[in-house]
C-alpha cells in the first residue's frame, strides 16, 4: 500500500511537470489517454517490482542529497583547514570527502543497476503481453495492419518503454531534487552568492525550453523516416525477384535514395539542435561563473563571502547547470515513451479477439456439417458468401469447384472460424461452432492450406509445429502414406533438413507435400484440401490421390480443386460462382446436366486439338 502511495505522489509531482510541457503539435494520440494515465497505466506495470521501484526511488533521494554534500565539504575544507593551516583537520576532511565519494559512487552504481533492472522486466512482462495478445488476434486484423507495424510494435516501441524507467521518470525525479538539494545548499551557504548564480537560470531554462521543443519535433520525423525505411526495406527484400525479374532495380534504388535523403535530413536537424544547445549551455555557464567570481570576489573582500564558498559554488554551478541540461533531454524520452507507450496499449486494446466463448470440448466428430444459410463478409455488405445452404452428411466427401475469387476458400475459412459469419449458422454434428471450445474445434479439422507457409526450423518442426506429442514415428507414418519420405530421405539431415525463412529452399510442391503431412499427423475428424496439390507433379499427385482415398474413406472432407481429374469420386460436387452454389450433384449428374460443370470439364479435358 505503502508503494501505491508513492506511486501516487510521484505522479502527482508529474502532473505538474507535464502540464507546462503540453503543446499543440503533440502526435495525435491513439486511445486518447493523457499523460498521466499513460503514466499510472505504465507504472502499474512496474507494480510486482514495487520494491525496487521503491529502493530506486529511495536512492535517488539519497543521491540528490550527496551530490551537493561534496561542494560543502570541499568549502569547509578551504575556509577551516586550508587557510587556518589546520593539517590534521585537512587530513581528516579529505578522509570524509573521500568516503563521501566511495558512498555515493557505490550508490550510483546501485541506482543504475536497479533502475535498468526494472526496464528490463517491465519491458519482458509488456512485450510477452503484447505477443499473447496479438497471436489471439482476429485474422481481419491482419488484412488491415501491416506486418511492420505489428513488428514495431513489439519491438522498437517497447524499447523506448524501456527508456521511460531506465532514463525517464525516475531519473527526472532525481535530477528535480538535485537541483532543489543544490539550490538549498547554496541558499544555506550564501544567500548573496546564490541569487547571483541565479540571474543567469531564465536564460538557460529558455535556452533547454527552445532545445526540448526542437528536438521533440526532430525526433519523431526521425522515428518517422526510420519507419519507412523500414517498411521500404522489408518489402523489396521479400519481393526480391519481382523487383529482379522486372529489373525494377534502378528506380527501386532511386526511391530509396529518396527515403535516405529525408531520413538524412532529419538526423542532421537533431543534430544541429544539439551542436548549438551544448556550446550555448557552455556560454551561459561560463558567464554566470564570472558574474560568480566577479562579485564573489568583492564579496570576499568585503568579508560577505569565504573563499571557500566560491570555489563550492563552482561546484554549485555545474551541479546545477548539469542536470537541467539532461533534463531536456529526459523529457524528450519520456514523451517518447509515452507515444509509444500510447501505441503499445491500443494494440493491448484492441478487441478484436476471436470470440472464444465456446465452453464444449470438440469430440471425434462423426462428420456432418451444416451451413444454414450463411452470409459473409470480409468487409461489410461486401458479400462474399449469399445465403449458403449445405448439408453435408457425416463421412461424405464433397468437392467445390469455381472461378477464382468465387468464394471457395472463403467456405473453410468461416468453418474453423478464421472469420466470423455476419447471419445464418453453421454447426457440426448438431452443434454450433460457436459452442465448441475453439482450440478443440480447430484440433479436430484438419486443413491443408491453399498458401503454404513454413517457418525457419526442421522439416520435423514444421510438421509437429513443437508439439512434443507428436512423435517421429508418426511424421514418418505420415510421409509415407502421402508418398512425401522419399525426397525428405533426400534432403541433407532428412527430417532435420533446415528450411529457410517462408521455406524459400524448398520448391512449392515440397512445401504443399509437408503441410499435408502437417494436416495429416494431427488426425483430424474433418479434412479440408484447398489447392493442395496444384503445384505437386502429376505422378506425385496419384500417390497422394491415392492417400487421399484412404484418408478420406473414414472422416468428412471437403476438397477444394481446379483440377477437375482429381475429384471425379467425390460424393457431391458444388460448383460455385460469385458466392453461390450454382450447380451441385456427383460427376456423372453435373456432366448429364450440361450446365457451368460440363462447362469446365470440356474445357480441360476434350479441348479441341490446336490445328
Ligand atoms: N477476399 C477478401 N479477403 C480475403 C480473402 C478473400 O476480401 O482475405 C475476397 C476476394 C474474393 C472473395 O473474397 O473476391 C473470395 O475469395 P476466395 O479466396 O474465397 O476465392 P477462391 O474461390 O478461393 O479463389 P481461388 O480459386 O483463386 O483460390
Ligand atoms: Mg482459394
Amino acid at each position: 500500500m505503502k508503494a501505491e502511495k508513492g506511486v501516487r505522489c510521484f505522479i502527482h509531482i508529474f502532473k505538474a511537470v507535464l502540464a507546462s510541457g503540453k503543446d499543440k503539435n503533440k502526435p495525435s494520440r491513439l486511445t486518447g489517454s493523457s499523460d498521466t494515465a499513460l503514466l499510472r497505466r505504465l507504472l502499474g506495470y512496474a507494480g510486482p517490482y514495487r520494491k525496487q521501484f521503491i529502493l530506486s526511488a529511495l536512492l535517488a533521494i539519497l543521491l540528490a542529497i550527496l551530490g551537493p554534500l561534496r561542494p560543502y565539504l570541499v568549502q569547509l575544507t578551504v575556509d577551516r583547514y586550508i587557510f587556518p593551516k589546520d593539517l590534521h583537520g585537512l587530513i581528516i576532511i579529505s578522509l570524509i570527502s573521500l568516503a563521501v565519494l566511495v558512498v555515493e559512487s557505490y550508490l550510483r552504481y546501485q541506482f543504475l543497476y536497479i533502475t535498468n533492472w526494472l526496464g528490463q522486466h517491465v519491458v519482458r512482462n509488456l512485450r510477452m503481453r503484447v505477443f499473447n495478445h496479438t497471436i489471439r488476434l482476429r485474422l481481419s486484423y491482419f488484412d488491415k495492419t501491416p506486418v511492420g507495424t505489428s513488428t514495431t510494435r513489439t519491438i522498437n516501441d517497447l524499447e523506448t518503454i524501456n527508456s521511460v524507467f531506465t532514463e525517464g521518470i525516475i531519473q527526472i525525479i532525481a535530477d528535480l531534487l538535485t537541483i532543489i538539494f543544490v539550490i538549498s545548499f547554496m541558499l544555506y551557504s550564501n544567500w548573496r552568492l546564490t541569487l547571483i548564480c541565479l540571474i543567469s537560470f531564465p536564460l538557460i531554462l529558455y535556452a533547454t525550453y527552445v532545445f526540448k521543443e526542437g528536438i521533440k519535433k526532430t525526433y519523431q520525423s526521425v522515428r518517422t523516416q526510420v519507419a519507412l525505411l523500414n517498411a521500404f526495406l522489408q518489402e523489396r527484400i521479400t519481393g526480391m525477384k519481382v523487383v529482379q525479374a522486372f529489373t525494377a532495380e534502378e528506380r527501386e534504388y532511386k526511391k530509396f535514395q529518396a527515403i535516405n535523403n529525408e531520413h538524412r535530413k532529419a538526423n542532421i536537424r537533431s543534430v544541429w539542435y544539439y551542436s548549438i544547445f551544448f556550446p550555448v549551455v557552455e556560454i551561459i555557464t561560463s558567464l554566470a561563473m564570472a558574474l560568480l567570481v566577479w562579485y564573489g570576489a568583492k564579496d570576499v573582500m568585503r568579508d560577505l563571502a569565504t573563499v571557500g564558498q566560491i570555489t563550492a559554488f563552482i561546484l554549485y554551478l555545474n551541479m546545477l547547470f548539469r542536470p537541467l541540461r539532461m533534463l531536456a533531454d529526459k523529457f524528450n524520452t519520456l514523451q517518447m515513451g509515452f507515444v509509444a507507450a500510447d501505441r503499445v496499449f491500443h494494440v493491448l486494446d484492441n478487441r478484436e479477439m476471436i470470440d472464444d466463448t465456446g465452453k464444449q470440448e470438440a469430440p471425434h466428430f462423426k462428420g456432418e456439417i451444416v451451413f444454414d444459410h450463411i452470409w459473409f463478409a470480409y468487409r461489410e455488405e461486401d458479400w462474399v458468401l449469399q445465403d449458403l445452404h449445405l448439408h453435408i452428411p457425416a463421412g461424405e466427401t464433397w468437392a467445390v469447384v469455381g472461378a477464382t475469387g468465387a468464394g471457395k476458400s472463403s467456405l473453410i475459412n468461416i468453418l474453423n472460424r478464421f472469420y466470423p459469419i455476419q447471419k445464418g449458422q453453421i454447426s457440426i454434428d448438431g452443434t454450433p461452432i460457436t459452442e465448441y471450445d475453439l482450440r478443440s474445434l480447430r484440433r479436430q479439422i484438419g486443413m491443408v492450406q491453399q498458401d503454404v507457409f513454413l517457418f525457419s526450423g526442421s522439416v520435423h518442426e514444421n510438421i509437429t509445429l513443437h508439439n512434443e506429442h507428436i512423435s517421429r514415428e508418426q511424421v514418418i507414418e505420415a510421409a509415407k502414406m502421402l508418398g512425401a519420405h522419399e525426397f525428405i530421405m533426400q534432403l541433407p539431415g532428412n527430417y532435420d533438413y533446415q528450411v529457410m525463412e517462408r521455406g524459400a529452399t524448398l520448391s512449392l510442391g515440397q512445401r504443399q507435400l509437408i503441410s499435408f503431412i502437417r494436416a495429416l499427423v494431427y488426425d483430424p475428424s474433418i479434412l479440408i484440401l484447398d489447392e493442395a496439390t496444384s503445384s505437386v507433379d502429376v505422378e506425385t499427385e496419384q500417390i497422394i490421390q491415392h492417400a487421399v482415398e484412404n484418408l478420406i474413406a473414414k472422416r468428412t472432407s471437403i476438397i477444394i480443386a481446379h483440377r477437375l481429374s482429381t475429384i471425379q469420386h467425390a460424393d457431391n460436387i458444388l460448383v460455385m460462382d460469385k458466392g453461390k452454389v450454382v450447380e451441385s450433384g456427383n460427376h456423372v449428374t453435373l456432366l448429364e446436366k450440361d450446365g457451368a460443370y460440363k462447362r469446365l470439364y470440356e474445357l480441360q479435358f476434350s479441348q479441341p486439338a490446336v490445328p
